[in-house]
């Protein structure tokens, strides 16, 4: 076993038990014109974990371990989309045409991984109708086969969907770590507030660690 330094403390892992997941860096979310900006964000603030999520990335793909991303997004029918979800605050923006082709749909050029960490041959991507990555998602099953128990979480946006999946992930059985400049937020308090959740009353949902901790823990 090895350890990643992690607060509230040091979590051992295995690299062959253990997988990154790349939650939703997704065009929509990190780029301008998307669907971030369109509910009012600054995406800019999300763009701080590229770099982070880079390092990360090249150190699991180098340790041989699983990596898998996934994308926010809906059918062109979005006939998968919650009526909810689709008028959310009164106004409707998914499925709406937007320079980067209609919002959160599949197969759009916003809906896409954003260039910089973009899944290379054979890495699973799972597409996600919620927030959940394990939501309506064959996730639960593709780590099972590859008897993963260790999840290195990373992604966009922490309160909502990065959180959401290390609950649900946590409630599975897995051990979560998210590496804290490997995640943003349109919000710099929620952000603080979310890393704060996972960690408190003694890893209740998970670890909180660094991108600098993942990759030193993972080439020792
Ligand atoms: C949001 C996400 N924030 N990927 N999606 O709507 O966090």
């Amino acid at each position: 076993m090895k350890n990643f330094n992690a607060q509230p403390f040091a979590l051992p892992f295995d690299p062959r038990t253990t997988a990154l997941v790349m939650i939703d860096m997704q065009r929509d979310f990190i780029e301008p014109r998307g669907f971030g900006e369109a509910l009012g964000n600054d995406v800019s603030l999300l763009r701080t974990a590229i770099v982070p999520c880079e390092k990360v990335l090249s150190a699991a793909r180098a340790a041989g371990m699983l990596v898998i991303h996934t994308r926010e997004g809906h059918r062109a029918d979005l006939a998968d989309c919650p009526p909810a979800k689709l008028t959310r605050g009164g106004k409707t923006f998914i499925g709406t045409d937007g320079p980067m082709g209609r919002i959160l749909v599949r197969g759009e050029p916003g809906h896409d991984i954003i260039p910089e960490l973009y899944p290379l041959p054979g890495e699973p991507v799972v597409d996600k109708p919620g927030k959940g990555a394990f939501y309506q998602t064959d996730l639960h099953l593709i780590l099972q086969n590859h008897n993963i128990k260790t999840l290195i979480v990373c992604g966009v946006t922490t309160e909502v969907c990065v959180t959401t999946t290390v609950r649900e992930a946590n409630d599975r059985g897995y051990e979560c770590i998210v590496p804290q400049d490997c995640v943003g937020s349109y919000f710099p308090a929620f952000q603080k507030a979310a890393l704060e959740m996972i960690k408190a009353q003694g890893a209740i949902f998970g670890w909180v660690s660094d991108s600098a901790s993942i990759v030193e823990g993972l080439r020792a």
